[in-house]
């Protein structure tokens, strides 16, 4: 399988997948945001030229969260998911989708606002909204977590997409001071061997 990967992206959560499971895979490495992104030929892949991709033979297939499950679901031999009858399984499938779905989206929002926008297009009042809003949804992980050392008890798939998203606010500024379950989980995270070569490809 063959990984289209930047640093400090979502792709990270794949290659952190490939590494727990001790899969060999290979990448193509970007620099985030370079115009080789924006190739008619990696458009073919990525209509628009984003990362993660994955090629796996004639398969293509973009969305962080799909990769994952589309990996997980090809190499069942693995204890990333808990069982569906396990009381586990329903917050496993909640923090695996409140990545993109929840924590994302504002995020999303500052980084355009802070990063890509010059400061005479940005909107102080949509960084001020964002950033409120990313609190909160931090604050649900911070409680969630209180006595949990990962998302669904073990480490599962949903700690590499929600864990994931919550590495790269921290990255990003967000204010987690007054949440110190948080910050131990980013710690317990990005202590893990298969997240630093994940991060450093
Ligand atoms: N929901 C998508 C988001 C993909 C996405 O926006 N990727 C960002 C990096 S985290 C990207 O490639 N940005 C480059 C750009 O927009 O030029 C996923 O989870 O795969």
């Amino acid at each position: 399988m063959k990984l289209y990967y930047a640093r400090n992206s979502r792709a990270v959560r794949v290659a952190w997948l490939f590494e727990e499971l001790g899969l060999s895979y290979k990448i193509q490495k970007f620099d985030l945001g370079a115009q080789e992104m924006r190739s008619p030929e990696y458009k073919k892949l990525h209509p628009m030229g984003r990362v993660p991709t994955l090629e796996d033979g004639s398969i293509t297939i973009f969305e962080s969260g799909a990769i994952i499950q589309y990996i997980l679901e090809k190499n069942k031999n693995h204890k990333l998911i808990p069982s569906s009858d396990d009381e586990k399984y329903a917050n496993y499938l909640q923090w695996f989708h409140y990545a993109e779905g929840m924590i994302m989206p504002p995020m999303n929002i500052i980084v355009v606002e802070t990063i890509l926008l010059p400061p005479e297009r940005s909107n102080e009042t949509n960084v001020k909204r964002a950033t409120k809003l990313l609190g909160q949804m931090l604050s649900a992980v911070d409680h969630h977590l209180v006595g949990r050392d990962y998302l669904a008890g073990e480490f599962s798939a949903a700690d590499l997409m929600t864990g994931h998203a919550v590495v790269m606010a921290s990255k990003l500024g967000a204010d987690i001071s007054d949440k110190p379950t948080l910050q131990t989980y980013i710690q317990r995270l990005t202590d893990r061997p298969a997240f630093k070569k994940a991060s450093n490809l």
